[in-house]
């Protein structure tokens, strides 16, 4: 069930309350335990694949260091969760790139439209140079990058009818993320964008807020969505991937073994994550389809010509343009 995400206001109100505790630096030097915030539901892959760092930091440490994580958006949206994560008050927050992409622009190139071919041209990248630069990039504000996972293809489905070429999205809602790629991508192909938190898309469809919106298989299953959107169309559109990232201050208060052991354990927590994501992902098709949700395949073509002027416009930035020659180069 999705739980109603808290308010910014119970957000910050709360994080004063931990920054008080926190004063001193990581939750780690009090009581071992760092915090880890998510919005997907228990069992999700993220969710999982942290759980696991803090299994195996438990095991290296002797218990010194654990992590305890606050799974389907119990410590609010993802854009407050980066907050907190940069001042300090929660140690570790997983979120979408697209979460990402206006307040940290490098973030951009990989949540673009059709910027990736494919899962595996999408994985060759983030774990190259491509992925290493975005990392690095997030320490100028105070947040350490510890890893990218992955997140399978997003494609729209919605509760009205099938989409096979971009005009069939005319005169349709969908919601996407806070991210202005997201809206400038869902206007050019020709729907109409509506940003909203993601814990907040299952009720706006049961209440005709929206028409639709976009996703991976894991999430529109695990959100239920499917259960009220039963037009699914394969558009593909976007791979943008998922950052955990730690806060800088937290990370700084570890002794430099730790800060080493913390890093290296994330990084092997990558290929566990994604042996749980491929599992994952295909149980919850099945489901999907299981249920009778109508599902079918696009004019590929149209949707590459309709949305390339949003790929353009970014990839001719000089700050991404480093990062997108390593995308193509790994094509
Ligand atoms: C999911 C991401 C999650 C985002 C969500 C969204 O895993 O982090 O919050 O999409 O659309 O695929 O907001």
């Amino acid at each position: 069930m999705i739980r109603s995400p808290l308010s910014r206001r119970d957000v910050l109100f709360g994080a004063a309350g931990m920054g008080l505790t926190l004063a001193t630096g990581a939750h780690a030097a009090t009581d071992g335990f760092l915090t880890a915030a998510d919005v997907h539901v228990n069992g999700y892959p993220t969710v999982e694949a942290v759980r696991w760092i803090g299994k195996q930091l438990e095991e290296r440490t002797g218990g010194r260091l654990r992590i305890r994580v606050y799974f389907a958006g119990q410590l609010g949206r993802e854009g407050d969760t980066v907050d907190l994560t940069r001042f300090g008050a929660l140690d570790i927050t997983r979120v979408n790139f697209a979460a990402l992409n206006n307040p940290f622009p490098l973030t951009q190139l990989f949540a673009l439209p059709y910027v990736f071919d494919s899962v595996d041209h999408m994985r060759r990248v983030v774990d190259g140079e491509g992925g290493r630069l975005v990392l690095e990039g997030f320490e100028q504000r105070n947040l350490i990058g510890l890893a990218i996972y992955d997140a399978g293809s997003r494609s729209f489905y919605n509760v009205r009818r099938a989409i096979h070429e971009p005009q069939d999205l005319q005169g349709l809602k969908f919601r996407v993320p806070p991210s202005d790629i997201f809206l400038e991508m869902a206007a050019a192909l020709g729907a109409e964008p509506t940003p909203l938190p993601f814990g907040e898309v299952y009720s706006a469809l049961q209440t005709h807020l929206i028409d639709g919106a976009e996703n991976n298989w894991r999430s529109f299953q695990s959100s239920r969505h499917f259960e009220v959107a039963r037009y699914l169309s394969r558009t593909e559109h976007s791979y943008s991937p998922e950052a955990l990232l730690m806060s800088r201050r937290t990370f700084d208060a570890l002794s430099s073994d730790d800060r080493e052991l913390v890093a290296a354990t994330a990084r092997e927590s990558v290929p566990y994550m994604r042996s749980l994501w491929d599992r994952m992902e295909e149980e919850a098709r099945q489901i999907v389809l299981a249920s009778g949700v109508h599902f079918n395949e696009v004019d590929r073509d149209a949707f590459h010509k309709a949305a390339a002027p949003v790929l353009e416009q970014y990839v001719a930035r000089t700050d991404l343009r480093q990062i997108y020659e390593l995308v193509r180069a790994a094509a």
